[in-house]
């Protein structure tokens, strides 16, 4: 197998990993649609936020091992990194992994290595495998075609794509060997063989399954918010016991992952997928209702006090001491509540943020000091400890407990 390797899609997973690959020596011809990415990368810089990537970028390119383009060129191995977001009804989109994949068809030969890792509803590796075959009949059975997922945490790419386990699964034996080799050049974890669709189907299922976990706990928020307890003191001694592991209630689930992966499940096997559903409807009901509180809470102060009260709505984030507010459901609740509400005083508080097109941001303090309600919609660490005395306070996340 040639050494080289072709990457399409230079986003959040791509360049990382393509940079990853570089490092070890391995020529990455990196491909992406947007020029102004491919001319960044070229220039030795990144276009996204991730901490280490600057510098491992920097060096690949300097060392001639990264290059950046709009169009792929021959390689021994291709890797497609590219998104697969959703048509209407929540349904995948597989369009960008068959035009990453119509992109290489006419430059494979027999031995290449073809691998997906875009997250992707089950039977695409066979799917994109038939299309490969009907357009290069000559082809059959001749290429090594395999799924790899990524499963990386935002903010820890660098050492994750190293260190975590890999699930690899080929449509053949063959192709299970090939991918394995190809990915012990360069990731130390434990790398675990199987087949395309039950590696297809392993990423789904682990985000599947936190989301599942956090619906239950944000269930069990619900159920306290009437029972009058506690629930984060609830949780703490749950989880006393050895065998339960409660996770943390907050504002809904965020992310680019757990909140949408459940669905490509459901998409296909609704009949079946009754937890898995469920769990999304609760954990987008929660931000729904956490909306809902700080619009009563603004009326019950109202009542109370004669006047309409100023709110505090804190962290935009959709997950603690980050700053990507990417299917947030923290800015979800500010457009709710801003809603027809603007005459109001709001103060939205984003620590992580300097500048938000959208939202006019205060600083948290100012905001605490100036607000009759503080609303916590993110754990940021810098929210802990602060004097809220006289005030009143809605903590959908744990800051205070
Ligand atoms: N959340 C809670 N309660 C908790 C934990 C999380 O409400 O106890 C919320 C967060 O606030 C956030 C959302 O869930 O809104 C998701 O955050 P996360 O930290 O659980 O996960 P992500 O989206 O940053 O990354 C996930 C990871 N998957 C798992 O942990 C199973 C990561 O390993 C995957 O690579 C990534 O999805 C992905 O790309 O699929």
């Amino acid at each position: 197998m040639s050494q080289n390797v072709v990457m399409i899609g230079l986003g959040y997973i791509g360049l990382p990993t393509a940079a990853l690959i570089a490092k070890n020596q391995i020529h990455v011809h990196g491909v992406d649609i947007n020029q102004h990415v491919v001319d960044t990368i070229n220039k030795g810089q990144i276009h996204i936020v991730e901490p280490e990537l600057d510098i491992a970028v920097s060096d690949a390119v300097k060392a001639g091992y990264l290059k950046a383009d709009t169009k792929p060129i021959e390689a021994g191995a291709y890797l497609i990194v590219v998104p697969t977001p959703f048509k209407a009804k929540n349904e995948p989109d597989i369009s960008y992994v068959e035009a990453a994949t119509k992109a290489v068809l006419p430059l494979l030969k027999a031995g290449d290595l073809y691998i997906i890792e875009s997250t992707s509803p089950v039977g695409t590796t066979e799917k994109m495998m038939e299309l490969i075959y009907s357009e290069r009949p000559e082809l059959k059975d001749q290429l090594h075609i395999a799924y790899c997922p990524e499963r990386v945490l935002p903010g820890n790419v660098m050492y994750e794509l190293v260190n975590n386990d890999r699930v690899i699964g080929g449509v053949d034996d063959k192709s299970t060997d090939k991918a394995i080799e190809f990915y012990s050049r360069f990731v130390s974890g434990k790398l675990h063989r199987t087949n395309a669709r039950t590696a297809e189907m392993c990423k789904l299922v682990e985000n599947s399954s936190r989301d599942v976990q956090i619906a239950f706990a944000n269930e069990l928020s619900l159920i306290c918010d009437k029972a009058g307890i506690n629930v984060w003191e609830l949780i703490e001694l749950a989880n006393k016991h050895p065998r339960v592991n409660i996770l943390q209630p907050g504002c809904g689930v965020g992310g680019h992952c757990i909140a949408v992966d459940p669905y490509f499940i459901v998409a296909e096997y609704p009949m079946e997928s009754k937890i898995i559903g469920t769990a999304r409807e609760i954990n987008n009901y929660k931000s729904f209702w956490c909306a809902e509180k700080i619009q009563n809470a603004k009326l019950e102060f109202e009542l109370k006090n004669g006047r309409k009260p100023s709110v505090a709505l804190m962290g935009l984030a959709f997950k603690p001491d980050i700053d990507d507010l990417r299917e947030s459901p923290a800015k979800y609740i500010a457009q709710r509540v801003l809603q027809n509400n603007s005459n109001e005083d709001h103060y939205i508080v984003e620590p992580n943020v300097d500048e938000h097109k959208v939202f006019k941001l205060t600083d948290y303090k100012e905001a605490v000091e100036k607000a009759d309600i503080i609303a916590f919609l993110v754990a940021h660490k810098q929210f802990k400890n602060l004097d809220l005395s006289g005030k009143t306070v809605l903590d959908f996340c744990g800051v205070i407990k």
